[in-house]
């Protein structure tokens, strides 16, 4: 069992915006997971385009990059037991028409092109954001409530 699994979360524009940070950050912590890295930022044009790089030659390409423009981020590291595909069933569908109630897009977003956060698809994907994007700066500590949550 691996409780050292990492991913990349991001509160895209439009959930920083709407005041979501302390919710989404919440809904991790409270989950069981350890945040190792935390910072807002406001990404360049390069940063997405290489943060999205294999979604490069989709029609909605352009958009995209302009709605990750359009404000500040905020970028997290969170650690724990399954840390990829936990976080992306917290998150719910890519499509918040398909996102079930009760996950982050199922109950605060509409549409596809403002669906309010990232996360890591892949345990290799999120090894590349988490450099990408920090540089690999996450912290190490021993989260002592973790006597708590796994058995
Ligand atoms: P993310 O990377 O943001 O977590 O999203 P994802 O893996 O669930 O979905 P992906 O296919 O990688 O798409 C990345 C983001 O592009 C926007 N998108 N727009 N048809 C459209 O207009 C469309 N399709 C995707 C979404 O913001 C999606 O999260």
């Amino acid at each position: 069992m691996s409780t050292t699994e990492q991913t990349y979360i991001m509160i895209k524009p439009d959930g920083v915006q709407r005041g979501l940070v302390g919710e989404i950050i919440a809904r991790f912590e409270k989950r069981g997971f350890k945040l190792a890295a935390l910072k807002m930022e406001t990404p360049s044009k390069e940063l997405l385009e290489k943060h999205y790089g294999d979604l490069a030659d989709k029609p909605f390409f352009p958009k995209l990059v302009k709605y990750m423009l359009s404000g500040p981020v905020i970028c997290m590291v969170w650690e724990g037991l399954d840390a990829v595909k936990t976080g992306r069933v917290m998150l719910g569908a890519t499509n918040p028409l398909a996102s079930n109630p009760g996950t982050i897009r199922g109950d605060y977003a509409l549409q596809v092109g403002m669906n309010v956060c990232h996360g890591s698809d892949s345990v290799e994907n999120a090894k590349k954001e988490i450099e990408l994007w920090f540089n690999n700066d996450v912290k190490q500590y021993k989260l002592d409530a973790a006597q708590w949550i796994y058995e």
